[in-house]
């Protein structure tokens, strides 16, 4: 960054394991990328003083505070970044687009899709006054999959026809693991089909450059009772523990999606591969440094998928970072993520995902979860 570079003061609510990543991304990203701003950690708020405190001196924040709503008075903050769970993200974001301030939101962006639309109704009005918000879908910003963007924007796989996109993880195999926020609808909305079957339908419209136009799905919860995180008893898991469902994208292909807490084995592991009139691609994020490429050009003889590492300096942010073949980690999607929003501010331009593209995924969540209720029914999305 260069000296006399003008400041954006930020200001974090809470500071669990996003509050940490974005944290961390707010620390790294001026340092390894030419910012056109100077982020400025001011402060970060919770809801416990001591631990508040303890997370700002942790995390390299200025100060701390009780109260997120010191923030949106504060002259020296212009942007608010909301890591809370879900319930708290439509209050929070909106009163701080109403006090001027941008806004980066953790996802899913909410917990209803009225909320949704509350936020995305805020953010439109809030963006005609110059104020700009962002919903934190970071997985966009890995190299693989800016790449895939590229290529399927180039043309090079033809038209979609499959998308076939998973999020599997592990955490809730075991049936005595506790009962967190995580798995109450109350907090957090919905489980699994929130949590992370969001991510793969952001992951899939970002890349196709379509949208999901109906869906069919099914939801189950295992495990139904918890033990309690202070150990004293148990608690009732009131969300979805995986969720399955089917779609129709807008360009005319089918999808398959399939999010799991439960896939014994598979901690972390979000897939994407689409099929295209010319060619396919695949992703996993257990291999993120890669992204498979197949041209259905190639010759006979030689054809197959590609194994292509996306660490050259000229793939998607990998110049700034380390040589080429040493790799970028689940942290850098997050630092790219600032990167992008801070120039998008720069140049008062809309950065995306918008809350609009948070609005159209809460969509497809809340169709899914209509469509399961009615016994998997066709659900059609808003044109
Ligand atoms: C927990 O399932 C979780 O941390 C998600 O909330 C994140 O969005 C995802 O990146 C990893 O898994």
């Amino acid at each position: 960054m260069e000296q006399g570079t003008a400041d954006l003061g930020v200001g974090m609510v809470g500071y669990a394991f996003m509050g940490r990543a974005h944290s961390h991304a707010w620390r790294t990203a001026p340092r390894f990328f030419d910012l056109p701003l100077a982020p400025r950690m001011r402060v970060v708020a919770g809801r416990d003083a001591a631990a508040t405190a303890a997370a700002a001196q942790n995390l390299g924040w200025e100060g701390s505070t009780t109260r997120w709503q010191d923030l949106l008075t504060r002259d020296d903050i212009a942007l608010v970044d909301v890591c809370t769970p879900g319930d708290t993200h439509a209050e929070i974001a909106i009163a701080a687009l109403e006090a001027g301030k941008h806004v980066l939101c953790e996802k899913p962006m909410a917990n209803s899709l009225a909320e949704a639309e509350a936020m995305a109704a805020a953010a439109d009005a809030a963006a005609a006054r110059g104020v700009l918000a962002m919903v934190g879908f970071s997985y966009r910003r890995l190299p693989a999959v800016q790449l895939a963007r590229r290529l399927v924007e180039a043309g090079r796989i033809g038209q979609v026809r499959h998308v076939r996109a998973q999020y599997l993880q592990d955490w809730l195999a075991d049936p005595a693991s506790p009962r967190t926020w995580r798995l109450e609808r109350d907090k957090a909305g919905s489980g699994a089909l929130g949590d992370i079957a969001a991510h793969a339908v952001d992951l899939a419209q970002f890349v196709t450059g379509e949208r999901l136009t109906g869906v069919n799905g099914m939801l189950s919860t295992f495990v139904h009772e918890r033990p309690l995180p202070s150990g004293e008893g148990t608690g009732p898991v009131t969300v979805d523990d995986a969720a399955s469902f089917l779609a129709r994208l807008s360009g005319g292909g089918m999808g398959v999606f399939e999010a799991t807490r439960y896939a014994t084995g598979r901690r972390n592991a979000l897939r994407l591969e689409v099929s295209g009139t010319a060619g396919a691609l695949a992703f996993d994020l257990m291999d993120l440094n890669v992204l498979h490429f197949y041209d259905a050009a190639d010759p006979e003889q030689t054809a197959g998928f590609r194994r292509i590492e996306v660490t050259s300096p000229s793939h998607p942010y990998a110049g700034s970072w380390w040589p080429a073949g040493h790799g970028l980690g689940y942290e850098h999607a997050f630092s790219h993520q600032v990167v992008d929003l801070v120039t998008d501010i720069a140049a008062a331009r809309q950065p995306t995902p918008s809350f609009a593209d948070g609005l159209a995924v809460q969509r497809v969540l809340d169709a899914v979860e209509r469509s399961a209720a009615a016994e998997g029914a066709w659900t059609d999305l808003p044109a």
